[in-house]
Protein backbone atom coordinates (compact mmCIF):
# COMPACT_ATOMS: atom_id res chain seq x y z
CA UNK A 1 0.00 0.00 0.00
CA UNK A 2 2.65 2.74 0.94
CA UNK A 3 4.26 1.62 -2.18
CA UNK A 4 1.61 2.56 -4.30
CA UNK A 5 1.08 5.69 -2.61
CA UNK A 6 4.34 7.03 -2.68
CA UNK A 7 4.81 5.79 -6.54
CA UNK A 8 1.45 7.92 -7.34
CA UNK A 9 3.47 10.92 -5.51
CA UNK A 10 6.21 11.14 -7.82
CA UNK A 11 3.95 10.65 -10.62
CA UNK A 12 1.79 13.72 -9.67
CA UNK A 13 5.15 15.30 -9.37
CA UNK A 14 6.52 14.82 -12.75
CA UNK A 15 2.90 15.84 -14.02
CA UNK A 16 3.33 18.77 -12.52
CA UNK A 17 6.56 19.40 -13.18
CA UNK A 18 5.75 19.18 -16.94
CA UNK A 19 2.97 21.16 -17.01
CA UNK A 20 4.74 24.27 -15.49
CA UNK A 21 7.59 23.66 -17.73
CA UNK A 22 5.14 23.83 -20.96
CA UNK A 23 3.73 26.77 -19.16
CA UNK A 24 7.19 28.69 -18.90
CA UNK A 25 7.62 27.94 -22.89
CA UNK A 26 4.52 29.19 -24.05
CA UNK A 27 3.70 32.22 -21.98
CA UNK A 28 6.39 34.27 -23.66
CA UNK A 29 4.80 34.28 -26.90
CA UNK A 30 1.51 35.49 -27.51
CA UNK A 31 0.41 32.48 -29.82
CA UNK A 32 -3.02 32.17 -27.53
CA UNK A 33 -4.07 36.23 -28.85
CA UNK A 34 -3.66 34.25 -32.23
CA UNK A 35 -5.40 31.01 -31.16
CA UNK A 36 -8.22 32.67 -30.12
CA UNK A 37 -9.19 35.48 -32.75
CA UNK A 38 -9.14 33.47 -36.18
CA UNK A 39 -10.39 35.40 -39.00
CA UNK A 40 -13.48 33.37 -39.66
CA UNK A 41 -14.68 33.07 -35.85
CA UNK A 42 -18.16 34.80 -35.19
CA UNK A 43 -17.82 37.62 -33.06
CA UNK A 44 -19.31 36.53 -29.88
CA UNK A 45 -16.57 33.71 -29.48
CA UNK A 46 -13.91 36.75 -28.57
CA UNK A 47 -16.31 38.86 -26.86
CA UNK A 48 -16.22 40.06 -22.94
CA UNK A 49 -17.81 37.61 -20.88
CA UNK A 50 -21.13 38.28 -20.22
CA UNK A 51 -21.16 37.72 -16.93
CA UNK A 52 -18.25 39.03 -14.80
CA UNK A 53 -18.12 38.43 -11.40
CA UNK A 54 -17.28 41.24 -9.32
CA UNK A 55 -14.00 42.40 -11.88
CA UNK A 56 -11.57 43.43 -8.73
CA UNK A 57 -11.73 40.67 -7.42
CA UNK A 58 -7.96 38.26 -8.38
CA UNK A 59 -9.54 34.74 -10.32
CA UNK A 60 -10.81 32.45 -7.83
CA UNK A 61 -8.35 29.16 -7.83
CA UNK A 62 -10.22 26.23 -8.64
CA UNK A 63 -8.69 22.63 -8.16
CA UNK A 64 -10.95 20.82 -10.95
CA UNK A 65 -11.63 17.24 -11.84
CA UNK A 66 -15.37 18.19 -13.29
CA UNK A 67 -14.15 16.24 -16.66
CA UNK A 68 -13.89 13.03 -18.37
CA UNK A 69 -10.00 12.29 -17.70
CA UNK A 70 -9.48 10.32 -20.93
CA UNK A 71 -6.45 12.12 -20.69
CA UNK A 72 -4.36 14.83 -18.88
CA UNK A 73 -5.50 18.09 -20.31
CA UNK A 74 -3.11 21.08 -21.19
CA UNK A 75 -4.03 23.36 -18.84
CA UNK A 76 -2.05 25.97 -20.86
CA UNK A 77 -3.88 25.39 -24.01
CA UNK A 78 -5.97 28.96 -25.38
CA UNK A 79 -9.58 26.94 -24.65
CA UNK A 80 -8.63 26.80 -20.87
CA UNK A 81 -6.98 30.70 -20.85
CA UNK A 82 -10.67 31.65 -22.37
CA UNK A 83 -12.65 30.16 -19.74
CA UNK A 84 -10.33 31.66 -17.09
CA UNK A 85 -11.02 35.15 -18.50
CA UNK A 86 -14.33 34.83 -18.94
CA UNK A 87 -14.69 33.62 -15.44
CA UNK A 88 -12.44 35.21 -13.86
CA UNK A 89 -11.18 31.61 -12.49
CA UNK A 90 -7.47 29.84 -12.35
CA UNK A 91 -8.20 26.29 -13.28
CA UNK A 92 -6.15 23.63 -11.53
CA UNK A 93 -6.21 20.64 -13.47
CA UNK A 94 -6.31 17.21 -11.25
CA UNK A 95 -6.02 14.36 -13.70
CA UNK A 96 -7.26 10.77 -12.35
CA UNK A 97 -6.65 7.74 -14.40
CA UNK A 98 -9.67 6.78 -15.67
CA UNK A 99 -8.87 3.19 -15.53
CA UNK A 100 -8.35 3.56 -11.87
CA UNK A 101 -10.42 5.67 -10.77
CA UNK A 102 -11.66 4.78 -7.35
CA UNK A 103 -8.47 3.15 -6.35
CA UNK A 104 -6.26 6.20 -7.08
CA UNK A 105 -8.91 8.83 -5.95
CA UNK A 106 -9.20 6.96 -2.75
CA UNK A 107 -5.09 7.94 -2.08
CA UNK A 108 -5.90 10.79 -2.82
CA UNK A 109 -8.56 11.32 -0.29
CA UNK A 110 -6.45 9.25 2.03
CA UNK A 111 -3.76 11.62 2.51
CA UNK A 112 -6.50 14.29 3.20
CA UNK A 113 -6.61 16.00 -0.38
CA UNK A 114 -9.47 16.62 -2.38
CA UNK A 115 -10.02 18.91 -5.48
CA UNK A 116 -13.06 21.50 -5.02
CA UNK A 117 -15.29 20.34 -8.03
CA UNK A 118 -15.38 16.67 -8.50
CA UNK A 119 -16.85 14.16 -10.70
CA UNK A 120 -18.78 11.44 -8.71
CA UNK A 121 -19.37 8.27 -10.73
CA UNK A 122 -20.97 5.05 -9.43
CA UNK A 123 -24.41 6.66 -8.64
CA UNK A 124 -26.22 7.40 -5.00
CA UNK A 125 -23.80 4.42 -3.00
CA UNK A 126 -20.71 6.56 -3.77
CA UNK A 127 -22.60 9.74 -2.68
CA UNK A 128 -23.23 8.04 0.44
CA UNK A 129 -19.83 6.84 0.98
CA UNK A 130 -18.37 10.48 0.24
CA UNK A 131 -20.56 12.30 2.45
CA UNK A 132 -20.12 9.60 5.23
CA UNK A 133 -16.00 11.00 4.96
CA UNK A 134 -16.99 14.25 4.44
CA UNK A 135 -16.18 14.83 1.42
CA UNK A 136 -19.02 16.46 -0.21
CA UNK A 137 -20.91 19.37 0.60
CA UNK A 138 -24.18 20.19 0.13
CA UNK A 139 -25.68 22.32 -2.55
CA UNK A 140 -28.87 24.30 -1.93
CA UNK A 141 -31.76 24.12 -4.54
CA UNK A 142 -32.21 27.75 -4.18
CA UNK A 143 -28.33 28.92 -5.13
CA UNK A 144 -28.35 26.29 -8.28
CA UNK A 145 -31.59 28.36 -9.38
CA UNK A 146 -30.54 31.61 -8.35
CA UNK A 147 -27.19 31.22 -10.48
CA UNK A 148 -27.79 28.37 -13.01
CA UNK A 149 -31.66 29.21 -13.89
CA UNK A 150 -31.68 27.62 -17.38
CA UNK A 151 -30.13 24.63 -15.81
CA UNK A 152 -32.29 24.79 -12.99
CA UNK A 153 -35.43 24.69 -15.36
CA UNK A 154 -34.67 21.52 -17.20
CA UNK A 155 -34.06 19.16 -13.83
CA UNK A 156 -37.25 20.64 -12.86
CA UNK A 157 -39.32 20.78 -15.89
CA UNK A 158 -37.55 19.16 -18.97
CA UNK A 159 -40.38 16.18 -20.13
CA UNK A 160 -37.49 13.63 -20.32
CA UNK A 161 -35.80 14.44 -17.29
CA UNK A 162 -38.94 14.81 -15.19
CA UNK A 163 -37.23 16.02 -12.19
CA UNK A 164 -33.66 14.42 -11.58
CA UNK A 165 -32.92 16.02 -8.02
CA UNK A 166 -33.33 12.19 -6.40
CA UNK A 167 -30.36 11.30 -8.28
CA UNK A 168 -28.24 13.32 -6.40
CA UNK A 169 -29.87 13.35 -2.97
CA UNK A 170 -29.21 11.81 0.28
CA UNK A 171 -30.40 12.32 4.02
CA UNK A 172 -33.09 15.03 2.49
CA UNK A 173 -29.93 17.69 1.02
CA UNK A 174 -28.50 17.60 -2.68
CA UNK A 175 -24.76 16.53 -3.15
CA UNK A 176 -24.55 18.15 -6.72
CA UNK A 177 -25.83 18.92 -10.01
CA UNK A 178 -27.18 15.98 -11.95
CA UNK A 179 -26.29 15.27 -15.25
CA UNK A 180 -28.56 14.42 -18.30
CA UNK A 181 -27.77 12.44 -21.37
CA UNK A 182 -29.57 12.14 -24.96
CA UNK A 183 -27.87 8.74 -26.26
CA UNK A 184 -29.03 7.45 -22.25
CA UNK A 185 -32.69 7.48 -23.69
CA UNK A 186 -31.75 4.98 -26.13
CA UNK A 187 -32.29 1.07 -25.29
CA UNK A 188 -28.59 -0.19 -25.70
CA UNK A 189 -27.96 -2.03 -29.20
CA UNK A 190 -29.12 -5.64 -30.10
CA UNK A 191 -26.41 -6.36 -33.20
CA UNK A 192 -26.58 -9.35 -34.91
CA UNK A 193 -23.81 -10.73 -37.86
CA UNK A 194 -26.11 -10.31 -41.13
CA UNK A 195 -24.00 -12.59 -43.36
CA UNK A 196 -24.04 -15.61 -40.40
CA UNK A 197 -27.88 -14.78 -40.53
CA UNK A 198 -28.01 -15.22 -44.35
CA UNK A 199 -25.68 -18.50 -43.93
CA UNK A 200 -27.37 -20.08 -41.80
CA UNK A 201 -31.08 -19.48 -43.39
CA UNK A 202 -32.40 -17.02 -41.69
CA UNK A 203 -33.52 -14.03 -44.15
CA UNK A 204 -35.53 -12.44 -41.11
CA UNK A 205 -33.56 -10.48 -37.92
CA UNK A 206 -34.71 -12.53 -35.09
CA UNK A 207 -37.66 -10.93 -32.55
CA UNK A 208 -38.94 -13.38 -30.17
CA UNK A 209 -36.66 -15.58 -27.56
CA UNK A 210 -37.59 -18.55 -30.08
CA UNK A 211 -36.13 -17.03 -33.19
CA UNK A 212 -33.10 -15.73 -31.17
CA UNK A 213 -32.60 -19.37 -30.17
CA UNK A 214 -33.32 -21.13 -33.38
CA UNK A 215 -30.13 -18.53 -34.66
CA UNK A 216 -27.95 -19.62 -31.95
CA UNK A 217 -28.23 -23.23 -32.35
CA UNK A 218 -27.76 -22.25 -36.41
CA UNK A 219 -24.41 -20.52 -35.76
CA UNK A 220 -23.59 -23.18 -33.41
CA UNK A 221 -23.83 -26.10 -35.85
CA UNK A 222 -24.17 -24.69 -39.41
CA UNK A 223 -20.94 -23.56 -39.90
CA UNK A 224 -22.03 -19.38 -40.23
CA UNK A 225 -18.41 -18.77 -41.48
CA UNK A 226 -18.16 -21.56 -44.12
CA UNK A 227 -14.29 -22.57 -42.53
CA UNK A 228 -15.16 -25.99 -42.62
CA UNK A 229 -15.01 -25.96 -38.39
CA UNK A 230 -17.00 -26.28 -35.81
CA UNK A 231 -15.43 -23.05 -33.90
CA UNK A 232 -18.56 -20.48 -33.34
CA UNK A 233 -20.82 -19.91 -31.07
CA UNK A 234 -23.75 -17.89 -30.88
CA UNK A 235 -23.48 -15.79 -27.74
CA UNK A 236 -21.41 -14.78 -24.89
CA UNK A 237 -22.00 -12.30 -21.96
CA UNK A 238 -22.93 -8.90 -23.46
CA UNK A 239 -26.52 -9.71 -25.30
CA UNK A 240 -27.40 -11.72 -21.98
CA UNK A 241 -28.94 -9.03 -19.57
CA UNK A 242 -31.41 -8.47 -23.13
CA UNK A 243 -31.87 -12.08 -22.74
CA UNK A 244 -33.05 -11.49 -19.08
CA UNK A 245 -35.13 -8.80 -20.22
CA UNK A 246 -37.44 -11.43 -22.27
CA UNK A 247 -38.48 -12.26 -18.95
CA UNK A 248 -38.51 -8.90 -16.46
CA UNK A 249 -36.31 -6.36 -15.68
CA UNK A 250 -32.65 -7.74 -16.04
CA UNK A 251 -31.31 -8.16 -12.58
CA UNK A 252 -27.79 -7.41 -14.24
CA UNK A 253 -26.89 -5.34 -16.88
CA UNK A 254 -23.16 -5.88 -17.62
CA UNK A 255 -21.94 -9.26 -15.73
CA UNK A 256 -18.02 -8.35 -16.47
CA UNK A 257 -18.17 -5.08 -14.72
CA UNK A 258 -20.22 -6.64 -11.62
CA UNK A 259 -17.87 -9.30 -11.74
CA UNK A 260 -15.20 -7.16 -11.29
CA UNK A 261 -16.16 -4.70 -9.22
CA UNK A 262 -19.99 -6.11 -7.23
CA UNK A 263 -20.88 -2.31 -6.42
CA UNK A 264 -24.20 -2.20 -7.92
CA UNK A 265 -27.81 -4.08 -7.14
CA UNK A 266 -30.85 -3.09 -9.99
CA UNK A 267 -34.26 -2.43 -8.63
CA UNK A 268 -37.19 -2.69 -10.63
CA UNK A 269 -40.53 -1.34 -10.53
CA UNK A 270 -43.71 -3.82 -9.46
CA UNK A 271 -46.55 -2.92 -9.05
CA UNK A 272 -45.60 0.10 -7.68
CA UNK A 273 -43.22 -1.19 -5.06
CA UNK A 274 -39.78 -0.90 -5.47
CA UNK A 275 -38.02 -4.37 -5.16
CA UNK A 276 -34.57 -5.80 -6.08
CA UNK A 277 -34.77 -7.30 -9.52
CA UNK A 278 -32.41 -10.22 -9.06
CA UNK A 279 -34.34 -12.36 -6.70
CA UNK A 280 -37.58 -11.82 -8.66
CA UNK A 281 -39.04 -15.48 -9.48
CA UNK A 282 -38.83 -14.50 -13.71
CA UNK A 283 -34.80 -14.51 -13.68
CA UNK A 284 -34.69 -17.93 -12.38
CA UNK A 285 -36.93 -18.78 -16.06
CA UNK A 286 -33.86 -16.77 -17.29
CA UNK A 287 -31.28 -18.27 -16.13
CA UNK A 288 -33.07 -21.78 -16.71
CA UNK A 289 -33.06 -20.54 -20.42
CA UNK A 290 -29.85 -19.90 -20.74
CA UNK A 291 -28.25 -22.86 -18.43
CA UNK A 292 -30.40 -25.17 -21.15
CA UNK A 293 -28.29 -22.88 -23.82
CA UNK A 294 -24.92 -23.42 -22.57
CA UNK A 295 -25.65 -27.20 -22.00
CA UNK A 296 -26.19 -26.71 -25.94
CA UNK A 297 -22.38 -25.50 -26.62
CA UNK A 298 -24.45 -21.97 -27.81
CA UNK A 299 -22.79 -19.66 -25.45
CA UNK A 300 -18.71 -19.00 -25.57
CA UNK A 301 -17.92 -20.91 -21.83
CA UNK A 302 -15.40 -17.75 -22.00
CA UNK A 303 -18.30 -15.16 -21.39
CA UNK A 304 -17.30 -15.99 -17.68
CA UNK A 305 -14.00 -13.65 -18.49
CA UNK A 306 -15.80 -11.50 -21.33
CA UNK A 307 -16.45 -11.10 -24.92
CA UNK A 308 -14.64 -7.75 -24.38
CA UNK A 309 -11.05 -9.05 -23.96
CA UNK A 310 -9.22 -5.25 -23.85
CA UNK A 311 -9.53 -1.94 -24.99
CA UNK A 312 -12.54 0.11 -25.44
CA UNK A 313 -15.28 -1.19 -23.30
CA UNK A 314 -17.90 -1.80 -26.04
CA UNK A 315 -15.23 -3.77 -27.91
CA UNK A 316 -16.27 -7.38 -28.34
CA UNK A 317 -13.25 -8.91 -29.82
CA UNK A 318 -15.21 -12.43 -29.60
CA UNK A 319 -17.65 -10.78 -32.33
CA UNK A 320 -15.38 -9.02 -34.23
CA UNK A 321 -13.15 -11.89 -34.94
CA UNK A 322 -16.19 -13.92 -35.61
CA UNK A 323 -16.65 -16.16 -32.92
CA UNK A 324 -20.21 -15.36 -31.78
CA UNK A 325 -22.79 -13.90 -34.16
CA UNK A 326 -24.39 -11.31 -31.47
CA UNK A 327 -23.47 -8.66 -29.57
CA UNK A 328 -25.02 -6.11 -27.26
CA UNK A 329 -24.33 -3.58 -24.01
CA UNK A 330 -22.86 -0.73 -26.78
CA UNK A 331 -25.06 2.00 -28.34
CA UNK A 332 -26.79 3.02 -31.41
CA UNK A 333 -24.21 5.17 -32.32
CA UNK A 334 -21.12 2.74 -32.25
CA UNK A 335 -22.70 0.95 -35.07
CA UNK A 336 -23.92 3.29 -37.15
CA UNK A 337 -23.53 1.62 -40.82
CA UNK A 338 -25.65 3.60 -43.21
CA UNK A 339 -22.72 5.31 -44.27
CA UNK A 340 -23.68 9.18 -44.80
CA UNK A 341 -22.48 11.20 -47.55
CA UNK A 342 -22.83 14.77 -45.37
CA UNK A 343 -19.83 13.05 -43.80
CA UNK A 344 -16.52 13.49 -45.59
CA UNK A 345 -14.91 10.11 -45.72
CA UNK A 346 -17.66 8.88 -43.25
CA UNK A 347 -16.97 5.29 -42.16
CA UNK A 348 -19.72 4.80 -39.94
CA UNK A 349 -19.44 3.98 -35.83
CA UNK A 350 -16.26 3.10 -34.44
CA UNK A 351 -17.69 -0.54 -33.71
CA UNK A 352 -18.68 -0.75 -36.92
CA UNK A 353 -15.57 -0.10 -38.15
CA UNK A 354 -13.81 -2.40 -35.93
CA UNK A 355 -15.82 -5.03 -37.47
CA UNK A 356 -14.87 -4.29 -40.96
CA UNK A 357 -11.52 -4.06 -40.44
CA UNK A 358 -11.13 -7.77 -38.84
CA UNK A 359 -14.57 -8.84 -41.38
CA UNK A 360 -14.51 -6.81 -44.64
CA UNK A 361 -16.39 -9.48 -46.35
CA UNK A 362 -18.93 -9.26 -43.54
CA UNK A 363 -22.18 -7.46 -42.81
CA UNK A 364 -23.72 -6.46 -39.30
CA UNK A 365 -27.82 -5.59 -38.74
CA UNK A 366 -29.02 -3.80 -35.97
CA UNK A 367 -31.91 -6.18 -33.99
CA UNK A 368 -34.20 -5.53 -31.28
CA UNK A 369 -34.40 -6.71 -27.81
CA UNK A 370 -36.03 -10.82 -28.04
CA UNK A 371 -40.09 -10.96 -26.97
CA UNK A 372 -40.06 -13.08 -24.18
CA UNK A 373 -42.60 -15.83 -23.36
CA UNK A 374 -45.21 -13.59 -21.57
CA UNK A 375 -44.48 -10.74 -23.64
CA UNK A 376 -41.67 -8.94 -22.38
CA UNK A 377 -39.15 -7.33 -23.40
CA UNK A 378 -36.11 -4.48 -23.64
CA UNK A 379 -32.61 -3.62 -23.39
CA UNK A 380 -31.18 -1.78 -20.25
CA UNK A 381 -31.77 1.48 -21.00
CA UNK A 382 -29.01 4.29 -18.87
CA UNK A 383 -31.99 6.81 -18.57
CA UNK A 384 -31.63 10.17 -19.47
CA UNK A 385 -30.18 10.83 -15.45
CA UNK A 386 -26.50 9.86 -15.40
CA UNK A 387 -24.98 8.14 -12.85
CA UNK A 388 -21.95 10.52 -12.73
CA UNK A 389 -22.12 14.48 -11.95
CA UNK A 390 -20.41 16.91 -10.50
CA UNK A 391 -20.34 17.83 -6.96
CA UNK A 392 -18.74 20.46 -4.56
CA UNK A 393 -16.80 19.13 -2.01
CA UNK A 394 -15.74 20.15 1.37
CA UNK A 395 -12.72 21.70 0.32
CA UNK A 396 -14.47 23.79 -2.41
CA UNK A 397 -17.13 25.20 0.01
CA UNK A 398 -14.71 26.78 2.11
CA UNK A 399 -14.67 29.69 -0.53
CA UNK A 400 -17.81 30.74 -1.12
CA UNK A 401 -16.52 31.90 -4.63
CA UNK A 402 -15.72 28.09 -6.11
CA UNK A 403 -19.52 27.34 -5.74
CA UNK A 404 -20.73 30.76 -7.55
CA UNK A 405 -18.83 30.68 -10.55
CA UNK A 406 -19.19 26.73 -10.63
CA UNK A 407 -22.99 27.61 -11.08
CA UNK A 408 -22.15 30.41 -13.47
CA UNK A 409 -20.38 28.09 -15.61
CA UNK A 410 -23.00 25.66 -15.84
CA UNK A 411 -25.48 28.20 -16.83
CA UNK A 412 -23.56 29.43 -19.34
CA UNK A 413 -22.83 25.81 -20.32
CA UNK A 414 -26.79 24.90 -20.39
CA UNK A 415 -27.37 28.25 -21.87
CA UNK A 416 -25.36 29.36 -24.73
CA UNK A 417 -24.95 26.67 -27.27
CA UNK A 418 -22.47 28.42 -29.11
CA UNK A 419 -19.84 28.99 -25.91
CA UNK A 420 -21.50 24.84 -25.04
CA UNK A 421 -19.71 24.45 -29.18
CA UNK A 422 -16.27 26.34 -28.17
CA UNK A 423 -15.50 24.78 -25.23
CA UNK A 424 -16.29 20.85 -26.68
CA UNK A 425 -14.90 21.56 -30.19
CA UNK A 426 -12.81 25.12 -29.78
CA UNK A 427 -13.70 28.41 -32.16
CA UNK A 428 -15.81 28.41 -34.58
CA UNK A 429 -14.62 28.42 -38.37
CA UNK A 430 -11.36 27.15 -37.86
CA UNK A 431 -11.25 23.92 -35.05
CA UNK A 432 -14.97 23.33 -36.69
CA UNK A 433 -17.59 24.66 -39.12
CA UNK A 434 -21.55 24.04 -39.39
CA UNK A 435 -22.22 23.42 -42.90
CA UNK A 436 -26.26 22.33 -43.53
CA UNK A 437 -26.66 21.40 -40.26
CA UNK A 438 -23.53 18.71 -40.02
CA UNK A 439 -20.57 19.74 -37.77
CA UNK A 440 -17.00 18.94 -39.34
CA UNK A 441 -13.60 20.32 -39.12
CA UNK A 442 -10.10 18.71 -37.65
CA UNK A 443 -11.52 18.80 -33.95
CA UNK A 444 -15.01 17.19 -34.65
CA UNK A 445 -13.06 14.69 -36.21
CA UNK A 446 -10.86 14.35 -33.28
CA UNK A 447 -11.23 11.51 -30.62
CA UNK A 448 -12.75 12.45 -26.82
CA UNK A 449 -9.49 12.08 -25.78
CA UNK A 450 -7.45 14.18 -27.85
CA UNK A 451 -10.19 16.81 -27.55
CA UNK A 452 -9.66 16.84 -23.68
CA UNK A 453 -5.54 16.76 -24.11
CA UNK A 454 -5.88 19.81 -26.26
CA UNK A 455 -8.22 21.46 -23.62
CA UNK A 456 -11.44 20.24 -24.79
CA UNK A 457 -14.26 19.29 -23.32
CA UNK A 458 -13.51 20.03 -19.51
CA UNK A 459 -16.44 22.27 -19.17
CA UNK A 460 -19.19 21.27 -20.35
CA UNK A 461 -20.03 18.38 -18.70
CA UNK A 462 -23.85 20.08 -18.24
CA UNK A 463 -25.48 21.40 -21.29
CA UNK A 464 -29.14 21.43 -23.23
CA UNK A 465 -30.37 18.06 -23.94
CA UNK A 466 -30.72 19.19 -27.41
CA UNK A 467 -27.23 20.16 -28.16
CA UNK A 468 -25.98 16.99 -28.56
CA UNK A 469 -28.45 16.21 -31.45
CA UNK A 470 -27.03 19.08 -32.95
CA UNK A 471 -24.11 18.43 -32.75
CA UNK A 472 -24.41 14.38 -34.29
CA UNK A 473 -27.38 15.08 -36.85
CA UNK A 474 -26.58 11.99 -38.69
CA UNK A 475 -26.29 9.95 -35.61
CA UNK A 476 -29.34 10.73 -33.89
CA UNK A 477 -31.16 10.10 -37.54
CA UNK A 478 -29.65 6.81 -37.04
CA UNK A 479 -30.88 6.20 -33.52
CA UNK A 480 -34.16 7.37 -33.91
CA UNK A 481 -34.62 5.05 -37.02
CA UNK A 482 -32.85 1.72 -35.43
CA UNK A 483 -33.69 2.05 -32.03
CA UNK A 484 -37.41 2.39 -32.00
CA UNK A 485 -38.76 -0.05 -29.06
CA UNK A 486 -38.31 1.26 -25.43
CA UNK A 487 -36.13 -0.71 -22.94
CA UNK A 488 -35.83 -1.39 -18.99
CA UNK A 489 -34.32 2.53 -17.43
CA UNK A 490 -33.74 1.66 -13.61
CA UNK A 491 -35.57 4.00 -10.96
CA UNK A 492 -33.93 6.56 -9.70
CA UNK A 493 -34.70 5.92 -5.91
CA UNK A 494 -32.54 7.24 -2.71
CA UNK A 495 -30.14 5.64 -1.15
CA UNK A 496 -30.36 4.01 1.79
CA UNK A 497 -28.13 2.61 4.73
CA UNK A 498 -29.23 -0.98 4.34
CA UNK A 499 -28.24 -0.92 0.79
CA UNK A 500 -24.76 1.01 1.11
CA UNK A 501 -23.86 -1.46 3.89
CA UNK A 502 -25.14 -5.25 1.90
CA UNK A 503 -24.49 -4.07 -1.50
CA UNK A 504 -21.32 -5.65 -2.17
CA UNK A 505 -21.67 -9.13 -0.56
CA UNK A 506 -25.20 -9.37 -2.11
CA UNK A 507 -23.85 -7.95 -5.81
CA UNK A 508 -20.87 -10.44 -5.29
CA UNK A 509 -23.24 -13.36 -4.58
CA UNK A 510 -25.87 -12.27 -7.76
CA UNK A 511 -23.39 -12.53 -9.80
CA UNK A 512 -21.58 -15.62 -8.97
CA UNK A 513 -25.19 -17.32 -8.44
CA UNK A 514 -26.12 -16.37 -11.82
CA UNK A 515 -23.08 -17.60 -13.34
CA UNK A 516 -23.14 -20.77 -11.81
CA UNK A 517 -26.61 -21.53 -13.00
CA UNK A 518 -25.70 -20.49 -16.03
CA UNK A 519 -22.51 -22.95 -16.66
CA UNK A 520 -24.68 -25.69 -14.36
CA UNK A 521 -22.01 -25.75 -11.61
CA UNK A 522 -25.25 -24.56 -9.54
CA UNK A 523 -28.55 -26.67 -10.63
CA UNK A 524 -31.39 -24.10 -11.58
CA UNK A 525 -33.42 -24.41 -7.98
CA UNK A 526 -30.34 -23.34 -6.24
CA UNK A 527 -32.12 -19.60 -7.01
CA UNK A 528 -35.06 -20.57 -4.49
CA UNK A 529 -31.37 -20.70 -1.60
CA UNK A 530 -30.17 -17.52 -2.80
CA UNK A 531 -33.10 -15.47 -2.59
CA UNK A 532 -33.78 -16.75 0.79
CA UNK A 533 -29.75 -15.50 1.49
CA UNK A 534 -30.30 -12.19 -0.56
CA UNK A 535 -33.30 -11.43 1.66
CA UNK A 536 -31.96 -12.50 4.97
CA UNK A 537 -28.82 -10.74 4.51
CA UNK A 538 -30.10 -7.17 3.78
CA UNK A 539 -32.58 -8.27 1.08
CA UNK A 540 -36.05 -7.65 2.92
CA UNK A 541 -34.12 -4.69 4.67
CA UNK A 542 -32.87 -2.50 1.56
CA UNK A 543 -36.67 -2.97 0.44
CA UNK A 544 -38.66 -1.95 3.05
CA UNK A 545 -36.05 1.25 3.67
CA UNK A 546 -36.15 1.87 -0.32
CA UNK A 547 -39.81 1.92 -0.28
CA UNK A 548 -40.07 4.16 2.73
CA UNK A 549 -37.54 6.55 1.30
CA UNK A 550 -38.82 6.35 -2.36
CA UNK A 551 -42.80 7.23 -0.70
CA UNK A 552 -40.63 10.08 0.95
CA UNK A 553 -38.86 11.51 -1.97
CA UNK A 554 -41.96 11.26 -4.26
CA UNK A 555 -44.39 13.07 -1.21
CA UNK A 556 -41.57 16.12 -1.53
CA1 LIG B 1 -16.90 -22.60 -38.65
Amino acid sequence: MNLKKRRFTVVLCVLALSISLLAGCSSKNNNLEATMAPSTAPAEATEAPEVTPEPDLPPVEIQWLGYDTYAQPDEDSPYVKMAEEKFNADFKFWFIDDTKWHDQLNVKFAAGEMPDIIKVTGGLATVKRYVDNGILAPIEKETVKKLAPTYYDIIENHPQVDNAWPSVSYNGKFYGLPRFSLNGQYPTAVVWNKTWLENVGITKTPETIEEFEEAFTKFRNNDPDKNGKKDTYGLSDFIMPVILGAYGFPAIDDFKTLLQAPEELNYAVKDGKIVLSSIQPEMKEALALLNKWYKAGLIDPEFITSENTGGYWANSQAFFNGKIGITGMSMFYHWRYDLDSRLKDDQGGDLYKEFKLAQPNSMVVMGQAPIGPKGASGAPVWGAVSNAFLALTTEGAKDPRVLETFLTMVEASASDEDWNNQMYYGNKGTDYTVNNGIFEGPNVILPGKDRIAKGLQLFNYFGNLEWDKHRNVVTFEWGDKYNTKTGYVDPIVPVVDAYANNVNDLAKLTVETYIKIITGESPIDSFDDYVTKIRANGGDEIEKEVNEAYALSKGN
